[in-house]
């Protein structure tokens, strides 16, 4: 475990009016992480503005505090002179917060992370690999702030342990990850509410279209190769929202054997977006770059141009062949 720097302390305490910032495509720790950090230090009586450019999820917007997140493609109100730090949380590099090129080193930038890979490009940079969620570092950060947290502190901290270890079922669900959930809900973390806007609040349209893609799932390779298919006719007939896919790749990863699994998304005439997610050792960002996409060993995505189905056969053989050199 990682001390929380004496110099990050030191930026906290020194600057006023804190920019917090995290990546695309904000998860629950992205989400969970900023609410936290932003409600601490504002009970140190500093300023604190949150700044996604991608939207909050919907799930995560039942997080009271979330509604106070500015999100759009341009920098928040008063940026950059109405700041006087830049907080980056679970940015590996300062390209996935958006705000690259319009910093101009204005703003001493606060870099704390829990991935591998990260590019040090802070003042200051605190990146602990081995935390469970980048929110049990803003835990610790907070102990040594001397900050009491209160409960909504404690939901949004716990929240992000919630997503980043899959509820408590993944490998970094450690020692760590279950004293810090204990520590947050002595403080007042309301797991069961927590639980209840993750798995429990789903609207109809997104549990109908599970039932339309249900009925694609092709497995191959010996079953171990999942693939479904969500075409715009499907989603129209489901009377899907932005967002109801969301989660909907975890349904063929649960079934036993499968190493690999990829959602082909039609998202225009003759354009898809594969999303691809695989077990243990499967390199499957490998195949994303390939295409021009990205990602990590373990999950992955890209866009390609093609009939889905058509798509969906070349996503398929090349999980096959992935596996058969792995
Ligand atoms: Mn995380």
């Amino acid at each position: 475990m990682t001390d929380t720097p004496e110099d990050l302390l030191r930026e906290l305490r020194n600057h006023e009016r804190f920019l917090l910032t995290s990546h695309a495509n904000p998860d629950g720790d992205a989400i969970g992480s900023a609410v936290g950090l932003a409600r601490i230090l504002r009970g140190l009586g500093k300023g604190t503005v949150i700044w996604n450019r991608d939207a909050t999820p919907r799930v995560y917007e039942a997080l009271p505090g979330s509604a106070r997140i500015h999100q759009g493609e341009e920098p928040p109100p008063g940026f950059p002179d109405g700041f006087d730090a830049l907080i980056t949380l679970e940015c590996p590099t300062l390209e996935r917060s958006g705000l690259e090129g319009q910093l101009d080193g204005k703003l001493p930038i606060l870099n704390i992370d829990h991935h591998l890979g990260n590019e040090q490009y802070g003042k200051v940079n605190w990146v602990d690999t081995a935390a469970p969620s980048l929110g049990e570092m803003i835990h610790r950060l907070a102990r040594a702030l001397n900050v009491s947290l209160d409960a909504q502190t404690a939901t949004s901290l716990y929240l992000t342990l919630v997503t980043d270890t899959g509820n408590f079922r993944f490998a970094n669900a450690t020692d760590r990850a279950f004293e810090a959930a204990a520590e947050l809900v002595k403080d007042g973390a309301q797991p069961q509410e927590v639980a209840r806007w993750l798995y429990e609040s789903q609207p109809e349209s997104a549990v109908r279209l599970l039932g339309e893609a249900l009925q694609t799932l092709e497995v191959s390779a010996e079953g171990r190769v999942a693939t479904l298919l969500l075409t715009k006719e499907m989603a129209e007939r489901a009377g899907a929202k932005p967002g109801d896919s969301e989660g909907l790749i975890d349904v063929p990863r649960s079934i036993a054997g499968v190493r690999a699994v990829a959602v082909v998304r039609e998202i225009g005439p003759g354009q898809c977006k594969v999303s691809m997610r695989s077990r243990g050792d499967l390199d499957i960002e490998r195949i994303a770059r390939a295409h021009g996409g990205g990602g990590h060993r373990n999950a992955a995505g890209f866009a390609l141009d093609g009939e889905c189905d058509a798509v969906r056969g070349e996503v398929a053989r090349e999980l096959e062949e992935a596996l058969g050199s792995a």
